[in-house]
């Protein structure tokens, strides 16, 4: 389904990354990939996933840093001639942000959260256009909490719901380069973000407990969902934020467990 297509993958710290899903799924299609990674640490986790993989390209991509983004895009055009499509699986905000009350969240936390997991989103597509001369696909990560008030998500919940709307403004002024911009809402995932994050546990029950499917979602769900929207079978679909979350968010109350 993506033969002859050429991606970028960023995101990926390690095999339980939601990007790696997604890398997989596409590979299993056909698709060329390139992947960048953010700071040295964590260079040698990419370029072992990568290394039996044909006609691939790793990068380093710290998305603060314009002149990497710029070198970075420039890397991969020059590689492959072109760029289909993009996963955007990046998000940062410090770790005492991610606890205790929005309240109280520094400006510095606030900034930074927003600059790493919202405005990259932007950035990246704007590096992207002169390469995505036939049209193109971008898809990004969000979560429940931009929309509902979720505990201790806090200032990710603000700096989601910014890459949400994000997602629909870019959708309009890239629908004209024939360039579709979505977003997946996740439910949650053990992966290394959510890792040192506090009650994770707990979630995890909450969402057995109440998801019509009764259980949590697999990266591998999110990674097939990603499939979908790079590849033409989601022609007609952009600026949308689609739910792969087992349908934790279409409840409202409840009833208790049988
Ligand atoms: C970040 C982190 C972004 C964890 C994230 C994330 N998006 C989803 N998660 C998992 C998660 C985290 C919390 C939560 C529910 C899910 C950590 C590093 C920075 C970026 O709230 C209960 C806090």
């Amino acid at each position: 389904m993506l033969e002859n297509k050429v991606g970028i993958i960023f995101g990926v710290a390690n095999k339980r990354s939601i990007a790696w899903a997604c890398a997989e799924s596409c590979l299993e299609q056909g698709a060329k990939l390139a992947f960048t990674y953010q700071g040295e640490r964590l260079k040698d986790n990419v370029e072992k996933l990568t290394k039996d993989l044909p006609d691939t390209l790793v990068v380093p991509c710290d998305v603060t840093n314009q002149e990497e983004v710029d070198a970075a895009f420039k890397a991969v055009g020059e590689k492959y001639g072109k760029i289909d499509f993009i996963v955007h699986s990046i998000a940062f905000a410090p770790r005492e942000a991610l606890e205790g009350e929005f309240l109280t969240t520094s400006r510095e936390a606030f900034l930074t959260a927003m600059e790493i997991s919202a405005f990259s989103l932007p950035q990246l597509s704007l590096a992207a256009l002169p390469y995505m001369k036939e049209g193109g696909s971008i898809v990004c990560m969000s979560y429940y909490g931009a929309e509902k008030v979720v505990s201790n998500y806090n200032v990710m919940g603000v700096a989601k719901a910014a890459l949400e709307a994000s997602t629909r403004y870019l959708a309009e002024d890239l629908g004209k380069h024939n360039i579709r911009v979505n977003a997946i809402s996740a439910g949650p995932i053990n992966t290394l973000s959510a890792r040192g994050v506090k009650n994770m546990g707990t979630m995890f029950k909450h969402i057995e407990a109440n998801a019509p499917l009764r259980r949590n979602v697999e990266a591998e769900e999110v990674g097939k969902t990603a499939l979908f929207l790079v590849s033409n079978l989601a022609s007609g679909i952009t600026g949308e934020t689609i739910y792969v979350d087992c349908g934790f968010n279409i409840i409202g109350i409840q009833k208790p467990a049988e």
